[in-house]
């Protein structure tokens, strides 16, 4: 049987950062207390954490990649909305973020994990940051901790003991 990696949840030891779009706040605090909770239950020390605040989505790449270049962190969170219904420049917006976001991760190595919501209205954004369909940016913050493991795991080229 091949060997099969998918990056373990145990987050004792990683740094992680997250960046936090200021832009919609009512919808992107709430992202972040989804990501602290997902910090937390991991057992992600809080000494090993930090949280930068951007003006928008716009800007989450360029502090992503600052981040993820210093080397001091495993993995980056980044966490904004962008609902359509509010936003003239909707699809730019977003396709920058994304596309930002992949530019970074793939320029520094260091897995930066999107946390973007994307929403035709402000209750799709409610929804997905803590109401009927979950909190984002709590599930993404996990991904981040399985990608900051399995990057561990592949360089060392064993599974986690
Ligand atoms: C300007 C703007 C608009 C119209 N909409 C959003 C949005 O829905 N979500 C978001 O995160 N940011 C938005 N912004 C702010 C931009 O991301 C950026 O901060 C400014 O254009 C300054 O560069």
């Amino acid at each position: 049987m091949p060997k099969e990696h998918e990056g373990g949840l145990q987050g004792m030891g990683l740094r992680i950062a997250i960046v936090a779009a200021r832009f919609n706040e009512h919808i992107t605090g709430r992202l972040l207390q989804g990501a602290r909770t997902a910090l937390n239950e991991h057992k992600v020390r809080e000494e090993d954490t930090l949280v930068a605040w951007v003006p928008g989505s716009f800007e989450l790449p360029l502090v992503a990649h600052a981040l993820a270049g210093s080397g001091r962190y495993d993995a980056v969170v980044c966490l904004g909305a962008v609902i359509r219904g509010e936003t003239a420049h909707f699809e730019h917006i977003s396709r920058v973020a994304s596309d930002g976001i992949a530019q970074a991760s793939r320029d520094t190595g260091v897995p930066i994990l999107l946390g973007v919501l994307t929403t035709h209205t402000l209750a799709q954004a409610l929804e997905r940051s803590g109401g009927q369909v979950g909190n984002a940016g709590y599930n993404v913050t996990v991904s981040a901790i399985q990608m900051a493991n399995l990057l561990k795991e592949l360089k060392l080229g064993r599974s986690p003991a």
